[in-house]
Parts: structure tokens; sequence; C-alpha cells
């Protein structure tokens, strides 16, 4: 039988496993209070109990040059250096440090190790939808934690649909005002402060990731029709396939999608659209601003293109790159330089990767969510209490591994791919808990398959799935309450 891999995921792009005799974290000491440090101490006082006292034993080190996030990781019984190409790299080296460490017998220690490391692609995402369900600062913080754990690098916070507008503005008030309290199936609603937003924004700073943004038009804006009867059209009943009916005027608690538009031909609109962006440029540090544009049902082609096309000018206009999902691909007039978001399946279908190719071919690149792989929202089994079905069925952590992002979209070449984002729709998500239930244990498929090289010797099924199975301890001291998978060999 082959050995066990060490549980690190992603899995570095190099390791060697030295002869040497482990390093015994008892008595071990640290210099510094760089956000790795501050990272590594609560690390493995949550897995040990120990702390980190300021001493010797572990340095932590940012030495420029070298690719972007990359680190070295050197472990002996004699001490342990981690070398950052930059402060990311840094902490990146920190998260695979806290994955190293392990019993034996009575001791914490870190087995004698060389790592050098380096991401495959610069953006690595997780989604949450707090439109759906509200989530509060205390749960995005922890779900910032989950995921720079995995050495994900964006948070793209879902901030706006059909059920609720969850940001605070100066310039529109009444969007949190009359739009805000409610969420789906009566759960309550809420909106994150000005403040809050940018606590969330400096939290995840410190964490090496950035925030992107989205409030979603022309469609999912029946929440902004609450607020701006005058700039919304009626909803477009028709297009329900499932789900509650909306009523004008009232919240929407159901989770039926694609019914409502914005005005697309009055130009009220488009001072809204520039008011509501602008103020999320100033609130907003990082290059991105997501407008959205996907599942526009009750809105023509035509006046998609022209809402699309003014829209991505808007945010062009504001020095920020657009980010749209994959349906914006279709208008000739998108801002050059847009983000494509495709949510289309693995093995696509319909027009989905022509939309896709689209904005490489206007100067902007494609990050990938195929939807039936890296959905989190999708349920895990067929019997899982929590999620939804229509991307192909239930997807097993198998499926959510087991895809390459070159394949996905013919044509759609490495450089051409930003990276990889995994989204998590909360129509069935209220908590914490429920977050977990459903992003772990495929978070982690995801974080490989942006961070890790297309190939190498452990870059398989079974290399993964024991590798996630030795996170186990890991996670459980760090309060994840990720579901046991049959798929996976918990230790
Ligand atoms: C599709 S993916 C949506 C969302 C839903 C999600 C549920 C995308 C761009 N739109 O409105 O919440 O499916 O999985």
């Amino acid at each position: 039988m082959a050995p066990v891999p060490l549980p690190l995921v992603p899995f570095p792009a190099d390791v060697a496993v030295q002869n040497g005799p482990a390093f015994d974290l008892a008595g071990a000491g640290l210099m510094g209070e760089t956000d790795a440090a501050t990272a590594l101490r609560s690390l493995v006082a949550a897995r040990t109990g120990l702390d980190l006292p300021d001493g010797d034993g572990i340095v932590l080190d940012v030495r420029e040059g070298g690719l972007a996030e990359s680190y070295v990781l050197e472990a002996a019984a004699t001490g342990i250096r981690i070398t950052g190409a930059d402060a990311a790299g840094l902490f990146s080296g920190v998260q695979t440090l806290g994955q190293l460490v392990r019993r034996d017998g009575e001791r914490w220690v870190v087995p004698a190790v060389r790592i050098a490391d380096a991401p495959r692609f610069a953006y690595r995402g997780v989604m949450l939808d707090v439109a759906r369900h509200f989530h509060g600062v205390d749960t995005v913080r922890a779900y910032i934690d989950r995921a720079a754990s995995l050495k994900l690098n964006v948070l793209h916070l879902h901030l706006s649909d059909d059920q609720g507008w969850r940001l605070e503005l100066r310039s529109r008030p009444e969007l949190t005002e009359r739009a805000s309290t409610t969420a789906v199936d009566g759960a309550p609603g809420g909106f994150y402060t000005q403040d809050e937003y940018r606590e969330i924004v400096a939290y995840a700073a410190s964490r090496h990731m950035t925030v992107v943004p989205e409030f979603d038009m022309p469609g999912h804006t029946h929440a902004v029709a609450l607020a701006y009867p005058e700039i919304a059209e009626a909803p477009v009943t028709e297009v329900i396939t499932e789900g509650a009916i909306p009523v004008e005027g009232e919240p929407y608690t159901g989770t039926a999608v694609g019914f409502s538009s914005l005005r697309v031909h009055d130009e009220a609109t488009y001072a809204f659209v520039r008011d509501v962006f602008a103020e999320l440029a100033g609130l907003t540090p990082g290059p991105w601003l997501h407008f959205g544009g996907d599942e526009s049902h009750g809105t023509t082609p035509e006046d998609f293109a022209h809402f699309i096309t003014r829209a991505s000018a808007v945010i062009a206009g504001l020095d920020k790159t657009p980010i749209a999902w994959h349906e914006a691909g279709a208008v000739a007039g998108l801002a050059p330089g847009t983000i494509g978001q495709y949510w289309g399946f693995a093995t696509p279908t319909d027009a989905a990767p022509q939309h896709a190719r689209a904005f490489a071919e206007r100067g902007g690149r494609v990050i990938l969510s195929p939807a039936d792989a890296v959905y989190l929202d999708m349920k895990p089994t067929d019997d899982a209490p929590l999620g939804l079905t229509w991307a192909n069925g239930a997807t097993s952590l198998e499926r959510a591994y087991s895809w390459e992002p070159t394949a996905v979209v013919d044509g759609l070449a490495e450089d051409a791919i930003l990276g990889v984002e995994a989204p998590l729709w909360t129509e069935t998500v209220a908590s914490l808990a429920d977050i977990d239930a459903l992003a772990f244990p495929r978070i982690a498929a995801a974080a490989e398959i942006a961070w890790s090289a297309a190939t190498g010797p452990e870059r398989t099924w079974d290399s993964f799935r024991s590798r996630v199975g030795g996170l186990g301890p890991l996670w459980t001291s760090l309060g994840i309450r990720f579901p046991a998978l049959a798929e996976v060999p918990w230790t």
C-alpha cells in the first residue's frame, strides 16, 4: 500500500519529507506580531492548547521576490522557518504549518519536511449569499477563517437579491429601510451597516482575502422595487417554474428566480446604478465590483444588452473592474476587460461556453464556478437535509474534486482563467452550522483545484480523500461542524 500522504489540502507544489526527527512544539517560541504570527498562535492554541510565547523555535519571515503568494517552509527538530515571497505567501505557509501539527504520544510535533509552494490561480474564491438568508458579521468572520485556512483569497458577498438588500447606503437609505427586514421562508432579514461592512473588509484583509461585493441587476431586484417602485418593472410571473409567486409591493420570501427587472430605458435607473456602485466603490478597496446579470428571464435580450452595456460602463468609469455572471457575455457592448463568472456545468450545455469565451475575447478573463462541481449549496448526498439538486443531482465530494479548469470551456486557455470560485447560495442555509454542513468538506476540493498544479503524484482522488480525512481533527478543533461523509476515511 502507498504511504499515507501528509494531510495537506490544497496539496503544495513540492513536498520533501526529511529523515530527521520531528520538531516538538512544547517550549517553542515565535517572534513577531504580523497577521501570520497572530494566525499561527491561534491555530496552535486551538489545535494543541499550547501557546507560543515570544522566543525562539519558529521564524516567520518575508523575503521579497519570487512568485506572488509563494512560500518555503522548512521544519526540522532544531527549528521551523517559513519564508514568504510576500505577506500573503507567509500567511499561506502558516496554514500549511497548522495542517502539519500532529500528536505523537504525549507530544505535539511537526514532522521534518521541506515544502516549496505557490498557487496555480490568482483568484481563489468562495461566495456567500447573504440575501436569501442574512448572515451576520460573526458568521462572515467564521466563513472567512474557514476559507483562508484552505488558502482561498476572495470572499464574494452576494449583497442583494429579490429577498432583500443587505448593505446600508447613504445615497439610497430606502434600500435597507424598506427592503432588508425579511428573508426566505419568514426568516429574519438584516443588513450590514457601513461600519460592519468595513469591518468585514478589514477582517478579510487580515486573512489576505479580498472582498468582491455584488449588487445583482437587472434581474433579482424585487427588493429594489420595494424601495424604488418607479425604476422597477412589474414581476413577470410567467417565467416562474418553481417557487412562490411574488406580489408587487410586498417582500418576497420564496425562492423563485428570474421574474424581476429594473426599468431598462429609464434614466432614473442609471442614476440608481451610479449611486449604488459609486458608494460601493468607495467602501471597497479591492479591484472588483460584481453587478450580477444572471437569470434575467423577464427581460428581452435587447433590453438586457442595453442594461449590461450601461451598467458595465458605470463600473469601469469608477476605476473598478466589473464582474458579471456569464450571461452578460452575450452582450457586444460589455465594457472591455469585464470578468465573466461561468456557472454552467463542468460539461457545458447551451450557449454558456460561448458566453464565457466572449469575456476573454474582449480583454477580460473568466472565473470558473461550474455548478455541478463547485456549487456548495447542492446536496452532498441524496439524503442530506439541506441543499438543492438542480445541478445534476447531489454533488459528491468525488465529483467536486474531479474536474479540470482548462477542460470546462473549449478554447479557454489557462491564462484566460482568472481563477475558481465556489458559491454558497443560501435558500436552505440559515446558520453557521448549515454553512458547515454544506461547505465542508467540498470547499477543500475547490481550494485544491484553485491552488494546486493540475497534475502531480498526490493530485488523485485517493490521495485527496485520505488527506481530507487527516484534516478531521484540525477542523474539529477549529469548531467546524463538517458532515462525516462516507467517501472520506476520517481519522
Ligand atoms: C442559480 S447561479 C442562481 C441563484 C440561485 C442558485 C441556487 C446564479 C448566477 N443564479 O439565483 O440561488 O442557482 O443554486
